[in-house]
């Protein structure tokens, strides 16, 4: 059985996501995000940075990087579903939204978590904040020339938009902007899908790092 360690409003939504989608069975252990967990040695065993997801199942699987659980699972368990072929011509679109998700969009994001928990507030981090939020908005709009008014990251829903999904929910708390009708369009269509609806119910009402 895989167990999928959350925090509500983490990562570990897009691992609990996938699964929903794919129906795959899990079960989900609920951590404290408090600093003095994750820097215990027991959680950096599970995530050497101490951060938050970690994935693990009977058979000795241990994981710690959400993108890399969401693949994992597709290339094990999804038997070709929620990703195009390696061969189509969307497949290298599919794996560069992928990445933005996490590499370039969620980063000014993970910058605004830090400044508003981490740093004290002051005029630079202030500064800070701003900056970040202009890159988001940037990545915000991005993605909605991309999907148009009623589509996809790719011609169908993949798991490229269960990566996408949870660096908008991100942008839509920290740095909400009504710029791209498209964009809030899409993130209105993720947020309808029962699989995020019970991804975000996990833990609901218990400490959150957003
Ligand atoms: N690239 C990593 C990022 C992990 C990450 O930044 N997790 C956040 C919560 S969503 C965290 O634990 N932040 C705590 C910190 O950086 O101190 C992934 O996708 O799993």
């Amino acid at each position: 059985m895989l167990k999928i360690f959350h925090v509500p409003g983490t990562r570990s939504v897009r691992v609990i996501w996938l699964c929903e989608e794919l129906q795959i069975p899990y079960e989900v252990q609920l951590i404290s995000f408090a600093p003095e967990f994750r820097l215990s040695p027991e959680w950096l065993k599970m995530n050497p940075v101490g951060k938050v997801p970690a994935m693990t199942d009977d058979a000795g699987l241990s994981m710690f990087e959400s993108g890399a659980m969401v693949q994992y699972l597709l290339q094990t368990q999804g038997a070709g579903r929620l990703e195009p072929s390696v061969d189509s011509t969307e497949y290298s679109q599919y794996l560069q939204w992928c990445w933005f998700a996490e590499a370039t969009f969620a980063r000014p994001l993970g910058e605004i978590v830090n400044h508003k928990r981490a740093i004290p507030i002051n005029e630079q981090s202030d500064t800070a904040i701003l900056e970040m939020q202009t890159r988001s908005r940037l990545c915000w709009r991005a993605v909605g020339d991309a999907v148009g008014p009623e589509g996809f990251l790719c011609e169908e829903f993949t798991a490229a938009d269960i990566m996408m999904g949870y660096s908008m929910m991100l942008c839509d708390k920290l740095a909400p902007t009504d710029e791209s009708a498209n964009a809030s369009a899409y993130w209105d269509r993720l947020k309808q899908r029962d699989g995020f609806k019970i991804a975000v119910e996990y833990g609901a009402g218990q400490p959150s790092p957003l």
